[in-house]
C-alpha cells in the first residue's frame, strides 16, 4: 500500500500523463508545491516499489500497477469533490478539503460515499431537499 505522500505523487503523475502524455520532475514539483529534489527522491522510491519505471535522463512512465492505482486515486478525488459539492460545500473549499481527507478514508467508506452520491444523483429532488435543510439551518 502506498503512503499518503506516495499517493499524492502517483495521483499527480497520473493526471500529468493523462493531460500531457508525460510527467517531468519540474511539473510534478510545481503541482505539489515541493522542491524538485524531493520529487527525484520520491520517483526513485516509486520506481523501487514498482509503481513507475525511471531512467535518469529519459524520464519515466507509470507501470501497469502504477496506472491502476493512479486511476483509482483520481476516481477517489473526483468522487469526493462531487460528494462535497452535493452536500453544499462552497466551491472555494472543495479542492483543499478533498486533499485533506482523501488519504484518510478506507475504500469501504469511499464505496459507501459513492452509493450516497448515486442516491442523490438519481433523483434531483433529493439534492433540493438537502439544500432546503442547509438553508433552514443557516437561518437559525
Ligand atoms: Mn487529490
Amino acid at each position: 500500500m502506498p503512503t499518503p505522500s506516495m499517493e499524492d505523487y502517483i495521483e499527480q503523475i497520473y493526471n500529468l500523463m493523462e493531460s500531457k502524455g508525460y510527467a517531468r520532475v519540474s511539473s510534478i514539483a510545481e503541482a505539489l508545491e515541493v522542491h524538485p529534489s524531493s520529487v527525484t527522491k520520491m520517483v526513485q522510491k516509486l520506481d523501487k516499489d514498482n509503481y513507475l519505471d525511471y531512467e535518469k535522463y529519459r524520464g519515466f512512465v507509470l507501470t501497469a500497477k502504477g496506472k491502476k492505482i493512479g486511476e483509482r486515486l483520481v476516481f477517489r478525488h473526483e468522487l469526493l469533490e462531487e460528494f462535497l459539492g452535493i452536500i453544499g460545500v462552497e466551491e472555494e473549499n472543495i479542492y483543499e478539503d478533498v486533499e485533506g481527507i482523501e488519504h484518510h478514508l478506507s475504500w469501504n467508506s469511499i464505496d459507501r460515499i459513492g452509493d450516497l452520491v448515486n442516491y442523490f444523483k438519481t433523483d434531483n429532488s433529493r439534492v433540493e431537499e438537502l439544500k432546503k435543510i442547509a438553508e433552514d439551518n443557516k437561518k437559525e
